[in-house]
């Protein structure tokens, strides 16, 4: 095994060490949720839904403790943090619904009876990012173990803290030994060795859109279901109908939030031409009073990027760019990028990559049509917002732009009640809402032959 160090982003400090996990402990780690499992899937329906429960529970008791470690270990702020920490005890709580609700079907047939049941798969393994670490572990998880599943999660290198903490909370909580195991390592190690295990039956993949696609290849060697959550370059469209003070007010929440580092961040900025000067005056004094700085601070809006090699990629899009303002940010040893609004062109890279911090491509359009055709024109369809009065013009944009989450008037994205996942290369498969339990199952067909002579 080897060590590795974990960092806080805002004050670039050691917090603690850590062993990886080599493939042998992967192996493992795997054969122990397979035992488990069984035991598991074995359980009545309520009594799994009584404990997953009594985890919701532990973690609601531990929300200030994951808020404070995620606040270290990832630079969120606090108040972010706590919602974060809060979500995943509700997630837990949703998807404790699910076991007691995991309907199959009757279907009419002749000569007897047929039913539908759903299976879970066995073990599922879940890859998770830096940039939301407890929410984005929960979001597979929980959904999982409701279906009957085992669970191995392997959080990222640079944030592995609260998810550790999540594991030791589901055995307090009275969770089966080998149940839900938290396996911390490297991407190309543990990540690599859930897509190759033959015990591992389904892959949940939130990361880069690069890697995801080299996950998918690997599941399909062993024809291995996987969702992927992946990249995102989603487009805020503004019409000069908007109520543009409340718009121009959301845009830094839209993508500044987390830093930036958040799939679903309005990385573009579409405003209508006749409105385009009025907005930029609207958007800058939001831009300026978004208050970057020590996380642990309740007033804080936005904390640091997560690593210096990510503040230098970051940095780098804003080489020979036109950065119409800036906002404020600590000078010091932390990770920190004051969040930069910059005047693009639709073929510029700022306005064409997944940046992942605080940066936002501003482009014109003329019209309807061409809104549509500008917030299309990208590789990714995770996210969106569209901002307008007019109810048709909403319902119709909002049908054309192909992307797997839009808001209207709104930015936000995430709940937990409703689908999540993207379309194009953000993604494959939908997390979250009413049916994310069924996913980590598979459908079982059988017939009972009443006819028999
Ligand atoms: O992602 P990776 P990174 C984007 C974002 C960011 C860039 C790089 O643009 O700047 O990706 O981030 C594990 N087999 N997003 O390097 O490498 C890895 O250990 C199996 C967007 O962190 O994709 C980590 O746990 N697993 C995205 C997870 O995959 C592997 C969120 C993600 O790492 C692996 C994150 C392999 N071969 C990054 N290689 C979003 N849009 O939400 C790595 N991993």
């Amino acid at each position: 095994m080897s060590e590795f160090t974990v960092i806080d982003p805002a004050t670039a400090r050691p917090i603690t060490t850590l062993q990886r996990a080599e493939v042998a402990d992967v192996d493992a780690a795997v054969a122990r949720a397979v035992a488990a499992q069984r035991g598991w899937a074995a359980l009545a329906p309520g009594a799994r839904a009584d404990a997953l429960r009594a985890f919701a529970r532990v973690v609601e008791e531990h929300v200030e403790e994951l808020a404070q470690l995620e606040v270290r270990n990832s630079g969120h702020p606090v108040g972010s943090a706590r919602w974060e920490a809060g979500h995943v005890a509700q997630v837990l709580n949703y998807y404790s619904g699910a076991p007691e609700r995991l309907m199959g079907a009757q279907i009419p047939v002749p000569g007897g009876l047929d039913v539908t049941f759903h299976e879970p798969y066995g073990v599922v393994g879940i890859i998770v990012p830096w940039n939301f670490p407890m929410t984005i572990a929960s979001w597979g998880f929980a959904p999982a173990l409701a279906a009957g599943n085992a669970v191995v999660l392997k959080p990222a290198e640079l944030t592995p803290l609260t998810a550790v903490r999540l594991g030791e909370l589901a055995l307090e909580a009275g969770l089966p030994e080998g149940l839900f195991q938290v396996v911390v390592g490297s991407g190309t190690v543990v990540g690599q060795r859930f897509v190759s295990h033959p015990d591992v039956r389904k892959v949940v993949f939130t990361g880069s859109t690069e890697v995801g696609v080299s996950v998918a290849a690997g599941c399909a060697q062993l024809l291995k279901p996987v969702t992927l959550e992946l990249g995102g370059k989603s487009a805020n469209v503004v019409f000069e109908d908007a109520d543009l003070v409340a718009a121009a007010a959301a845009v830094p929440g839209s993508v500044f939030d987390n830093a930036g580092q958040d799939c679903c961040a309005r990385s573009r900025l579409l405003v209508q031409r006749s409105v385009y000067d009025r907005f930029l005056e609207l958007l800058e004094p939001a831009v300026r009073d978004w208050r970057v700085g020590d996380p642990a601070s309740e007033a804080t809006d936005m904390g640091p990027l997560i690593s210096a090699g990510h503040r230098d990629s970051v940095a780098a899009y804003l080489d020979g760019v036109d950065v119409a303002f800036r906002g404020s940010a600590p000078t010091g040893d932390g990770f920190w990028f004051a969040p930069a609004v910059v005047l693009a062109e639709p073929g510029d890279r700022v306005a064409r990559e997944e940046i992942f911090g605080p940066v936002v491509a501003v482009l014109p359009f003329d019209d309807e049509a061409d809104a549509i055709r500008l917030a299309n024109d990208t590789v990714y369809g995770l996210a969106g917002s569209i901002w307008t009065e007019n109810l048709g013009r909403a319902v119709r944009v909002s049908r054309a732009v192909k992307s797997g989450v839009l808001s209207v008037n709104s930015h936000s994205s995430v709940r937990y009640w409703t689908p999540f996942g993207g379309m194009k290369a953000s993604g494959l498969g939908r997390e979250l809402g009413p049916d994310a339990a069924e996913h980590f199952t598979e459908t079982k067909n059988v017939f009972f032959a009443t006819d028999r002579a």
